[in-house]
């Protein structure tokens, strides 16, 4: 079976999109952070139609820090990669063209410092998960945790090289799952610089940006299935006979076809025209991140200890068993919307109805298991703040709640092993006498304003 590549990509057939532009031509703008499925299927995905458009020189170069599996990935590619939106009208193909290459941190330190450090980066983007931001119980930079190969020591290398050479500074953009993901990386950042590049702090300031930003799209991990699915997308039917006119991609992700990005307008330098291919560039993300987080994600997650429970694999299935449906309406448009308070236009009544239709979508095959994991990194933002807002107007949130005993459970290891950084910790307080107190109480594990009563 040939792999996909810069030559076979002319051998396609006719209805797989493909770059528009001349990929050699143009210089590398961006290094992004976390180059996993998401951000292939999102930002790239949005660079490459940018591109497409004809816009130039944003090109990305994506740093894994530690896996070399996506660098194995992609590099024989010449990093190309299918894009296929999955729905009820079968998988539609589209070869995205705007990664030039991947680094491993762990393996090559110097080439990740001197593509932050290169006159032609303009933006730093991230996609790191929350955990990747090292912050503490109290949300301060942990900084052993810090030390122990994160971005911010490449970041802060890179830039040190550029304020010395009197180059400009970057957009530093935060792409995951925070509330005001802008604010907390700006922060987290200077206080590394003010810890290990005090002089930087200041040139920091006058010359980088961290705008906010919201991103959606669900994008479940890859499977073999999956990959198999592609290659006969790219080549022909699937089946035996026909594996010679397959191709294969090591790297494709397969999504929704629904997308999303709104970004803070307060970049430091140029940016590509995001704005031209569907992003909303706008003055202020905080209620679309925040109805974001606090509705998709937070039915997300109930969906997932809840339907783990029950003994559901996927999404779409959890969202078909009626009493889960009706405890993700509850959390969405009692408990959530009343407390986010919208932008103009800004419709929460057919957002929720527009999520259920995309958790509904049955060839997605998104697993809960993977939203389950890193619980304590997620629900202070998509379940604690919802609770607290409601506590304090003096209502209950009784689907949060539900959540939180179905985490529990998920923590007493009922759903197989807790994939979390904080999991050691977190099994023994949900095995404790007074779990709840043990994670969300005065001095416990959860970074949160809310506390039990
Ligand atoms: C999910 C998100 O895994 C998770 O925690 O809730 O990855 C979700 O699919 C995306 O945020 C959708 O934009």
């Amino acid at each position: 079976m040939k792999r996909l590549s810069p030559d076979t990509l002319a051998a396609l057939p006719a209805e797989v999109a493909r770059p528009l532009y001349d990929r050699e031509s143009q210089e590398v703008g961006i290094v992004h952070f976390g180059i996993g499925a998401f951000h292939r299927a999102h930002q790239a995905w949005y660079t490459d139609a940018a591109m497409n458009a004809g816009d130039r020189d944003w090109m990305i170069t994506g740093v894994s820090l530690r896996s070399a599996g996506v660098a194995r990935q992609m590099n024989p590619q010449g990093g190309l990669y299918t894009v296929a939106e999955q729905s009820d009208d079968g998988m539609r193909a589209r070869i995205v063209g705007s990664v030039r290459n991947v680094l491993v941190a762990s393996e090559e330190p110097d080439a990740v410092i001197a593509a932050v450090a290169a006159p032609a980066t303009r933006i730093v983007s991230l996609t790191v998960t929350e955990k990747g931001y090292c912050r503490n119980p109290v949300g301060s930079l942990d900084f052993d945790l810090a030390h122990s190969l994160s971005f911010y020591y490449f970041v802060t290398q890179g830039l040190l090289a550029r304020a010395k050479a009197g180059l400009p500074g970057v957009t530093l953009l935060s792409c995951d799952n925070l509330a005001e993901n802008g604010a907390i990386l700006e922060r987290l950042m200077r206080q590394y610089l003010a810890r290990h590049e005090p002089d930087l702090v200041d040139w920091f300031d006058r010359n980088c940006t961290c705008p906010a930003t919201m991103i959606d799209r669900i994008v479940p991990a890859t499977t073999d299935e999956d990959r198999a699915a592609v290659a006969a997308a790219l080549g022909g039917p699937e089946d035996e006979a026909c594996q010679d006119e397959a191709c294969q991609d090591e790297a494709c992700v397969v999504t929704e076809p629904f997308s999303q990005w709104v970004i803070e307008d307060r970049f430091a330098s140029p940016r590509p025209r995001w704005e031209a291919v569907g992003a909303q560039i706008v003055s202020e993300v905080a209620p679309y991140e925040t109805a974001k987080l606090r509705m998709l994600n937070g039915a997300h997650s109930l969906l997932a200890y809840c339907g783990l429970r029950a003994g559901h694999e996927y999404v779409h299935e959890a969202i078909a068993d009626p009493a889960l449906r009706s405890l993700a309406e509850q959390l969405m448009r009692n408990e959530a919307a009343p407390t986010i308070a919208t932008a103009p236009g800004q419709d929460l009544a057919a957002y929720a109805d527009a999520l259920i239709a995309r958790f509904a979508n049955p060839s997605l095959n998104h697993r809960l298991i993977q939203i389950a994991m890193d619980g304590s990194q997620k629900i202070p933002q998509r379940w604690l703040e919802t609770l607290a807002h409601n506590e304090k107007h003096g209502r209950t949130c009784p689907a949060i709640r539900e959540g939180l005993t179905a985490w529990i459970h998920h923590l007493q290891g009922h759903n197989g092993p807790v994939d979390d950084p904080l999991a050691d910790k977190l099994s023994r307080a949900a095995k404790s006498a007074d779990p709840m107190t043990a994670l969300f109480g005065e001095g416990g594990l959860l970074t949160s304003s809310w506390r039990p009563q």
